[in-house]
C-alpha cells in the first residue's frame, strides 16, 4: 500500500517537473525490496515484491532460521553439537539484527564468536593460517550433555580516553578476551584471534546480486587516485566451486556467498553437519531443502526505508558525510545485476558499502588474517538499517566486535585509510557532529 503511494508521488513529480523546484527522489534503500516500517519488526519482513512462490519459500526459511536445534537423536531439528556456540540462527541474529556483545551460556548464550588460527610460518604465505590444535578456526564454547566445550571464553572491557578538537571528552571501549582450555591451560601464545558480533541479515541477497565487475570497478588497491583509500576485494576459498573466489560476507568479507556462509553457520556455530560440510563418512544432519530455505531467507529479507528525509539537520549531516569522505567507502548507491532471484536483480540500492576491504588501522586490528585480508582489514560495513539498531535490540553495539556503544564511538575508532575521515569528524563542531549522527540514525 505505502509502496503504491510512493510510486504515485514519483509519477506526480515527473508530471510537473518544470514549474516546481526539483524534489529529491526518495531513495528507496533496497529498491523494490524496501519495507516501510521502523519498529522493532523492521528487519523481519520478506521483500514486498517476492512472487507468491518465493514468499512461500521465504516463510519456510523463516521457520528454519528460528528452528532451535537439539542433540541427535530427535524427531525435530536434531544434530546440535557436540560442541557449538548457539542453538539457532535467531539466537545470534536477534530479530534478524545484530547480536549482543556477550559470551558464555545461560539464557543469553554466546552471541560473539571467536575465530582463531596459528600462523603457518611459511614465507610464501605471509597471511597464511593453520587451525589451532583442539580449537580449529573457531572456538565452540558450548557443548551438549556429555561433551566438553572446546574452551571457556570470558570477555572484559577497557576504556580509553580521548577528546574532540573542541575539548569535549569521550571514552572508547574495547574488548579483552581471556581463553582457558579444558585442562586449565592457556591457548598457544602465538594464537591469533578475532572477536565477531553477529551482523544484521537484511538486504544480503541484494549485496550478493551486485555484479562482480561493479565491485572490481570500485577497487583501487594501489590508491592510484591518491585519496588515501585503497579498497580491494577479499579472496577466499569457495567450498562448492573448490576454487578461490572473491569474498563478500562476514566482517572481513571472509565468505564468498550466502550459501556457504549459511552452511558454515550450521556447521561451525551450531554443530549441524550439512551438504556443504558433511560428517567424515559423507552423511549429514541437515536436509538439502532446509539449508536452501535458510539461504533463501537470508537473501530475501526486505530493507527498511530511510526516515526523516526532509529534516534539515539530517540533510546537513548527509552533506557532512559526503564532505568528510565517508562515502568513499560507505558507497551510497549501487546497482544490482543479474541474479537467480529475479526480484532482486537490476535494483538501485543504497547500502552505504563498497563491500571492499579497507585497512582501518591498529585500533580496530585483530591481527588475524582471513582469506587474503590482513589483520587490520575489514569489509566496509553496510549502513542501511543502522538507525534501527537499538530499536531492534537495545543492548547491541556497533563495529565487528560490538565495542561501540554509540555511533560517535563507532566513527572515532576509524583509522588507517579512514584516518582523514575520522579526524574530519573529530574536528567538527558539536552541532555538526550531532547532525552527522542524526543522518546515520535516519538510515
Ligand atoms: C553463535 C552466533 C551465530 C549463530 C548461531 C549464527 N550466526 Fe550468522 N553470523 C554470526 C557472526 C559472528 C557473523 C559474522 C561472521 C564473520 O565475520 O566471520 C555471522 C554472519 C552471518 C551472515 C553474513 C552477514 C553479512 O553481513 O555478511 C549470514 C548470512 C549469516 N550469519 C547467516 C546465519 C544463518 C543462516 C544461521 C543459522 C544457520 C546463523 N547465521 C547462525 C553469528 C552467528
Ligand atoms: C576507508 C574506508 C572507510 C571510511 C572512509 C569510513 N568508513 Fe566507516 N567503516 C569502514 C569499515 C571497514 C567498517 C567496519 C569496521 C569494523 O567493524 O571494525 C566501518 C564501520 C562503520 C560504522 C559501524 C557500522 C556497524 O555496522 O557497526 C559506522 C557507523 C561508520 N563506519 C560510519 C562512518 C562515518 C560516519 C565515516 C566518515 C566520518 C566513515 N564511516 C568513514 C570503512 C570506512
Ligand atoms: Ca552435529
Ligand atoms: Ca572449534
Ligand atoms: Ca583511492
Amino acid at each position: 500500500m505505502r509502496r503504491a503511494l510512493g510510486l504515485g508521488a514519483l509519477l506526480w513529480l515527473a508530471g510537473c517537473g518544470d514549474s516546481e523546484p526539483e524534489a529529491p527522489e526518495a531513495p528507496r534503500a533496497g529498491g523494490a525490496t524496501t519495507i516501510d516500517d521502523r519498529t522493532s519488526r523492521a528487519f523481519a519482513y520478506a521483500a514486498p515484491n517476492l512472487t507468491a512462490e518465493h514468499e512461500a519459500l521465504h516463510r519456510e526459511g523463516d521457520a528454519a532460521f528460528a528452528a532451535v536445534f537439539v542433540p541427535a537423536p530427535s524427531p525435530v531439528n536434531p544434530g546440535l553439537g557436540p560442541a557449538y556456540n548457539n542453538t539457532s540462527c535467531n539466537g545470534c541474529h536477534l530479530r534478524n539484527g545484530r547480536g549482543m556483545p556477550v559470551m558464555g551460556g545461560g539464557p543469553q548464550r554466546t552471541q560473539l564468536l571467536v575465530r582463531v588460527s596459528l600462523p603457518d610460518g611459511t614465507p610464501e604465505h605471509p597471511h597464511g593460517a593453520v587451525p589451532v590444535p583442539g580449537l580449529g578456526f573457531q572456538i565452540q564454547d558450548q557443548a551438549v550433555y556429555g561433551a566438553a566445550p572446546e574452551a571457556s571464553v570470558t570477555l572484559s572491557w577497557v576504556e580509553s580516553a580521548g577528546t574532540y578538537a573542541d575539548g569535549t571528552a569521550y571514552s572508547l571501549r574495547s574488548p579483552r578476551v581471556a581463553i582457558v582450555l579444558p585442562d586449565g591451560s592457556p591457548p598457544p601464545a602465538n594464537m591469533r584471534m578475532s572477536l565477531r558480533l553477529p551482523p544484521p541479515v537484511v538486504g544480503l541477497g541484494l549485496l550478493e546480486a551486485v555484479a562482480l565487475d561493479t565491485l572490481r570497478a570500485l577497487e583501487d588497491p594501489a590508491d592510484a587516485n591518491g585519496d588515501g583509500v585503497s579498497g580491494r576485494l577479499n579472496t577466499v576459498w569457495d567450498v562448492q566451486a573448490r576454487a578461490l573466489a572473491p569474498g563478500r560476507f562476514g566482517w572481513k568479507a571472509n565468505s564468498p556467498n550466502l550459501h556457504q556462509q549459511s552452511a558454515e553457520a550450521y556447521f561451525n556455530d551450531m554443530g549441524v553437519s550439512n551438504p556443504l560440510f558433511p560428517e567424515a563418512d559423507g552423511t549429514f544432519e541437515l536436509p538439502h531443502d532446509i539449508l536452501d530455505a535458510a539461504v533463501f531467507y537470508a537473501q530475501s529479507l526486505g530493507v527498511p526505508a530511510r526516515t526523516a528525509l526532509a529534516d534539515a539537520t539530517v540533510k546537513r549531516g548527509e552533506a557532512k558525510f559526503r564532505d568528510l569522505g565517508c562515502v568513499t567507502c560507505h558507497r551510497d548507491t549501487l546497482e544490482t545485476g543479474e541474479y537467480p532471484v529475479a526480484e532482486l536483480a537490476h535494483q538501485r540500492i543504497h547500502p552505504y558499502s563498497d563491500l571492499l576491504l579497507h585497512d582501518l588501522g591498529p585500533g580496530l586490528a585483530d591481527g588475524r588474517p582471513d582469506g587474503d585480508a590482513t589483520g587490520s582489514e575489514w569489509r566496509t560495513a553496510p549502513l542501511w538499517g543502522l538507525g534501527l539498531t537499538h530499536t531492534i535490540l537495545p543492548y547491541s553495539g556497533w563495529l565487528h566486535d560490538g565495542r561501540a556503544r554509540s555511533l560517535e564511538e563507532a566513527v572515532l575508532w576509524h583509522g588507517g585509510e579512514a584516518e582523514r575521515a575520522r579526524e574530519g569528524f573529530r574536528t567538527l563542531s558539536a552541532s555538526d557532529r550531532a547532525a552527522l549522527v542524526r543522518f546515520l540514525q535516519s538510515l
